[in-house]
């Protein structure tokens, strides 16, 4: 952004809001072409003093405060507050932008963001981030001038469900650095984080039913590293810190097959009684649940209700892919017995799309990742499915040959592969009304920490982001890539380990301030 300024600091700076790169683009932008200063006294009122909307007012002001170096306070008022602040108001919004929707408005004596729920203005505030100069993502005191193009946007998503996996079982990763990645996807709207948390190499969550699980099933991870677990306080912070940011946390236990973990920790889920030795490969695939075993239903309903119990959302997610060495006539009957299990406690499933091959409730959700007939299956049983082919989806697949991280046996994904799709012309007869959204996950084979971590996501992650937001008609990858190489400051203010691609445009757009002398004689 360059930003005319003039010592004369009455006169608002000339700016265009049509002009700003937003991902995900919104749905409509009208600009006024001048502009609003964040500035000492500059407050955050909200329209009601509910504790959800004192939070979302704090979120904000934790996001400004400190690169401005402003103590903006939160203060409740119904009615529009004085010149010069941002209100954040509950209500007087069109309902047709729903849940999610919000409409900002920005002048030079104030914003005000408006929308029927909380969550629209969780999201509204994504906005009002990236309209402002990208150091403002600095967690220290930034020069510079807090400048916002005036006009008006008016937004909401094309899809209700727009999420990221990441595996946590392959290779642990702390609570911090899984709050950091909540933080990431916030920031481009998605409202869904699927977290693997048992796989072969480990499991991650303690249940205090069956405590060797965490105990002994989490002390390592590929390559024999220690490992870990999350005690189930530490779960439910992660959860709390997801809420908060109205994203969904959807627990994943993985089952019948990718089970070694469990098997090694219980010899009783076993058929033949005996635990294997604990893995830290990458093969997949091997290892089933005895399903013939009734203690092994009484393990899956302890899981689940516990795992229930720690999740306020719909979805409990059972995985059920790859059990390769699980008999077909075993396979169906296990997962429509898990399928109960689910429901029993109040939750709906997903499960990877092999689980089609069950008898699929309608309400139970198949994520397609693999194969077409499985999506086109779940479609038939009169299920939603969530996309996330993993030729296009999997943030794991490396970008190139070269990539130093990552698998390639689904394909090479390089930026414009990963944003040039469109879930509704995906498979045949899996149409819009059929999807539930986009999920674009990240298995960690290969991934070892949050350096790791953010290389994959960035800079395909924002794309993903847009395909769930952002109507197929109105993405354009020509388009699309310039408002992505604007990214580059905003991703070095966030100390982002991103993947500088080609074929993305870069530029730096940290504000030039440029003062132009006012020459009182001459004006
Ligand atoms: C396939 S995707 C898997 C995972 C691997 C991933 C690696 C899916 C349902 N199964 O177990 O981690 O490939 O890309």
């Amino acid at each position: 952004m360059i930003a005319l300024t003039s010592c004369d600091t009455e006169t608002p700076t000339p700016m265009d809001l049509s002009q700003e790169s937003l991902i995900p683009k919104p749905v409509s932008v009208v600009a006024t072409g001048s502009s609003f200063e964040l500035k000492e006294g500059t407050n955050i009122y909200i329209s009601e003093e509910s504790d959800e909307l004192q939070r979302t007012g704090q979120y904000l002001a934790d996001q400004l405060n400190p690169a401005t170096g402003l103590s903006m306070q939160v203060i409740a008022s119904s009615e529009a507050p004085a010149a010069g602040h941002i209100y954040l108001r509950l209500s007087g919004s069109d309902p047709e932008i729903g849940d999610e929707g919000y409409e900002l408005e920005i002048r030079e004596n104030g914003v005000t963001l408006s929308a029927n729920q909380p969550a629209g203005l969780f999201l509204g505030i994504q906005t009002i981030r990236q309209l402002l100069p990208p150091s403002i993502e600095q967690n220290s005191l930034q020069d510079g001038s807090w400048k916002m193009a005036t006009g008006t946007i008016r937004d909401y998503p094309d899809y209700a469900f727009r999420g990221s996996m990441l595996d946590v079982a392959r290779h642990f990763f702390s609570v911090a650095d899984v709050k950091r990645y909540i933080d990431l996807i916030a920031m481009y709207k998605m409202n869904v984080l699927h977290l693997h948390l048992a796989d072969d190499q480990g499991w991650r969550i303690e249940i205090k039913s069956w405590p060797n699980l965490a105990i002994h099933g989490g002390s390592t991870e590929v390559g024999g590293g220690e490992g870990g677990y999350y005690t189930q306080e530490e779960y439910a912070d992660i959860v709390k810190y997801a809420q908060d940011r109205f994203i969904t946390i959807i627990p994943e236990i993985d089952m019948p097959g990718h089970t070694n973990a469990a098997l090694a920790s219980y010899p009783e889920l076993n058929c033949d009684g005996k635990a294997p030795e604990l893995y830290s490969g990458i093969e997949v695939g091997f290892s089933t649940l005895c399903t013939d075993k009734e203690v092994v239903y009484k393990f899956v309903d302890d899981v689940m209700r516990e795992l229930a119990a720690l999740t306020p959302g719909p979805y409990l997610h059972v995985g059920g892919d790859e059990s390769h060495v699980t008999a077909k006539e075993d396979y169906i009957p296990f997962i429509n017995r898990v399928q109960d299990i689910v429901q029993s406690h109040g939750k709906l499933m997903i499960g990877w799309d092999e689980v089609v091959e069950a008898s699929l409730k309608p309400n139970s959700v198949a994520q397609y990742w693999a194969k077409g007939e499985n999506a086109q299956a779940a479609v038939a049983h009169n299920a939603k499915v969530i996309m996330s082919p993993a030729r296009k989806a999997y943030m794991d697949m490396q970008y190139d040959s070269t990539s130093p991280l990552g698998l390639h046996w689904a394909a090479y994904i390089e930026v414009d592969s990963a944003y040039i799709w469109d879930m509704e012309t995906m498979e045949e007869g899996v149409q819009r009304e059929n999807i539930l959204g986009i999920e674009a996950p990240l298995w960690s084979e290969t991934i070892t920490n949050m350096d790791d971590i953010e290389y994959m996501l960035f800079p395909r992650l924002p794309g993903y982001a847009e395909i769930g937001w952002t109507p197929t008609a109105s993405r354009d990858w020509e388009e699309y890539k310039v408002r992505l190489g604007k990214q580059k400051s905003r991703f070095e203010a966030l100390d982002l380990n991103y993947y500088a691609s080609k074929l993305v445009p870069w530029v730096d757009t940290e504000e030039i301030v440029i003062e132009i002398p006012i020459d009182k004689e001459n004006n």
